[in-house]
């Protein structure tokens, strides 16, 4: 396709300011050469909110074209008494990217659709990438009704972009299911799930739209199932968990190359 495919590593709670400094010291020559040759690529490196700036100083030491830096979750406030949050204009500081209504946030910390859809929203205007987190869980899958919970999740959580924003958004498809469980989907299932959020997606803003947007996969992913997903013509790129404070990050990104 035409569409530039993203591998993305979402670093959950992991890796503190210098921990995380370190890993991107040692992981960002190796993703440079990579991706400097392989212009259809991007990465972009999803570490806890507290160790953004030492990434982003990495990431300024070393500069590193088609490597982005995104933050995991963010509040949609512009500024004032939210205690503990982080408004979209402090990360614009020093990201491109933030991901929205991982399932983690959804299950542990309450969201819904609608505080997802006011964090989309906050999260363009202030020219952050967003990327969008969608899913069945186990219940769901088990009961045929993985369809209709993701179409109300793309209906609700994507509600109100204008046209331009219709086309810049990234969805990441995550089956929980097949979250950290080492039980990834399989590439057939989840490409025709991503088919499907690619069809509902035309339906709400229009086919070019809808061809434009990347839609990523997560769940278990490694270097071992990376290439199965990317055969797959609807899936645009990964969003990695475990794997991505692993060297093994590395070789995801070589082996979409
Ligand atoms: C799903 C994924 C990354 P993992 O949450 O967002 O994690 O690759 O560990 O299943």
């Amino acid at each position: 396709t035409s569409r530039t495919a993203i591998i993305a590593g979402n670093w959950k709670m992991n890796l503190g300011p210098q921990q995380a400094s370190s890993f991107a010291r040692e992981i960002l020559p190796a993703l440079g050469d990579i991706i400097r040759h392989n212009s259809s690529l991007m990465s972009i490196l999803c570490p806890p909110s507290i160790s953004l700036a030492s990434v982003h100083k990495v990431m300024e030491a070393m500069p590193t074209p088609g490597v982005e830096l995104g933050a995991q979750n963010m509040y949609y406030e512009d500024k004032g008494a939210f205690t503990g949050e982080i408004a979209p204009g402090m990360l614009k500081e020093l990201c491109t990217t933030v991901i929205l209504g991982h399932s983690e946030r959804r299950t542990y910390f309450g969201e819904n659709d609608e505080l997802v859809n006011k964090k989309t929203l906050a999260a363009f205007a202030y020219g952050l990438r967003p990327i969008v987190c969608v899913g069945e869980n186990t219940d769901q899958y088990e009961s045929g009704e993985t369809q209709s919970v993701i179409k109300t999740q793309i209906q609700q959580s994507l509600a109100g972009l204008s046209g331009e924003q219709a086309s810049q958004i990234v969805i990441a498809y995550e089956p929980i299911w097949a979250i950290g469980t080492g039980k990834a989907a399989t590439a057939k299932g989840a490409g025709e799930v991503i088919h499907f959020i690619r069809h509902t997606y035309a339906s709400i803003y229009g086919e070019s739209a809808a061809q434009a947007i990347r839609i990523l996969y997560g769940g278990s992913v490694t270097s071992a199932n990376i290439s199965e997903f990317m055969a797959h013509p609807d899936i645009d790129g990964g969003l990695i968990g475990g794997a991505s404070i692993k060297h093994d990050f590395v070789e995801i990104v070589r082996t979409t190359a």
